[in-house]
């Protein structure tokens, strides 16, 4: 049977199945227990979750109850043939990370975040998986002057050596976003990651996952930024998604405000071979808030079917034609020719 995923595995974690509340707003739909919602991938195509440590268990709850609860998902996992991809701590949202996790002013908070990551290693390898995202919410400052920049660094590193040392099998897959919460992130591209990772304990086992959205309000194409990691061996993956240019982070469904753009995306990773070593296609995407609660699922479905259409057109360009208009420089007839296929006009 042809594989519908065409060799891709794709992932999404329970937030973007969100109930629609925003900063001016409640929720507008009803929040779908997981126990529903972990029913909903395969129909959807999808073939493994992203989680939070908390979208798994409660992070107040102590170490038996935590084991019997990660017990509990893993089993509801196994039982829907799905994977755990990865975990992420929050840490943005208890009071102990006001001021940022790693390099917050306060020696106590800083531990806390340390711990709170280590539970999450803990929960990721009792969920089967090795990674741990750090998406470095509030690392960040609202104003330079409020932290020292330079010490944040060293912070932010010493951090990624003490949860190394504290798993010898983790990897770390650092999420790289220029600003919200924050007026301006300390590391705000996955370049920036990248130079950091080789000053860890343990380059090889640092990587990086590039959310397109995260690339856009940096001013970069996300296609950029990509190839930049899969030369270093650093894409682990993945949250593809859309950004109508520099305003608050949209999550939008992917390709659904720059199809040029998203066909950069896959023509990169198509081409690089990515997925064959087991790194998944992820999407970060947020239903509209005036999605009616039984479309809650579509902006899902389409980034799923968006990135395959687009996988075809990658697979049905000719290699040859697009070498020979390479090498006589005519890239005016080679955009007319993507334009074109990108169309279903090829001519
Ligand atoms: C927010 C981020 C967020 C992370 C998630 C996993 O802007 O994209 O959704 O991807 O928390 O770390
Ligand atoms: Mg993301």
């Amino acid at each position: 049977m042809a594989d519908a995923n065409k060799g891709y595995r794709f992932t999404f974690g329970p937030w973007n199945l969100s109930a629609g509340a925003d900063m001016f707003g409640p929720a507008v739909r009803k929040e779908i227990p997981f126990s529903r919602m972990i029913k909903l991938y395969k129909r959807l195509g999808f073939d493994g979750v992203q989680f939070h440590d908390d979208d798994v268990v409660p992070a107040d709850w102590g170490a038996a109850e935590t084991q019997r609860g990660v017990r509990r998902v893993k089993r509801m996992l196994d039982n829907e043939g799905l994977f755990c991809e990865l975990v992420a701590p929050r840490l943005w949202e208890h009071p102990k990370t006001i001021d940022g996790a790693f390099t917050s002013n306060s020696a106590s908070d800083r531990r806390y975040a340390i711990e709170r990551s280590k539970r999450t290693i803990d929960i990721g390898r009792a969920l089967g998986t090795k990674n741990l995202v750090l998406w470095l919410a509030r690392e960040g400052t609202y104003i330079r002057e409020a932290k020292d920049p330079v010490a944040a660094v060293g912070a932010i590193v010493d951090a990624i050596n003490a949860l190394l040392e504290y798993d010898p099998d983790v990897r770390i897959l650092l999420e790289a976003k220029p600003n919200e919460p924050m007026d301006s992130s300390y590391l705000p591209t996955a370049a920036h990651m990248i130079g950091i990772a080789y000053r860890t304990a343990d380059p090889s086992r640092v990587g990086v996952l590039i959310e397109s959205a995260h690339a856009i309000l940096a001013g970069l194409d996300p296609s950029e930024e990509m190839a930049y990691a899969i030369w270093h061996d650093k894409l682990w993956s993945v949250h593809l998604n859309d950004q109508n240019g520099l305003k608050f982070d949209e999550d939008k469904a992917f390709g659904s405000v720059d199809l040029r753009r998203a066909f950069n995306q896959v023509w990169v990773l198509e081409r690089a071979g990515y997925g064959q070593n087991g790194e998944c296609v992820g999407f970060d995407v947020k239903p509209m808030r005036t999605t009616k609660q039984a479309d809650i699922t579509k902006h899902l479905s389409n980034s799923r079917q968006f990135f395959l259409d687009l996988v075809d057109v990658v697979r049905s360009l000719d290699g040859e034609r697009i070498e020979k208009l390479r090498r006589s420089r005519d890239y005016a007839e080679l955009e007319r020719y993507i334009l074109g296929a990108l169309m279903g006009r090829e001519r």
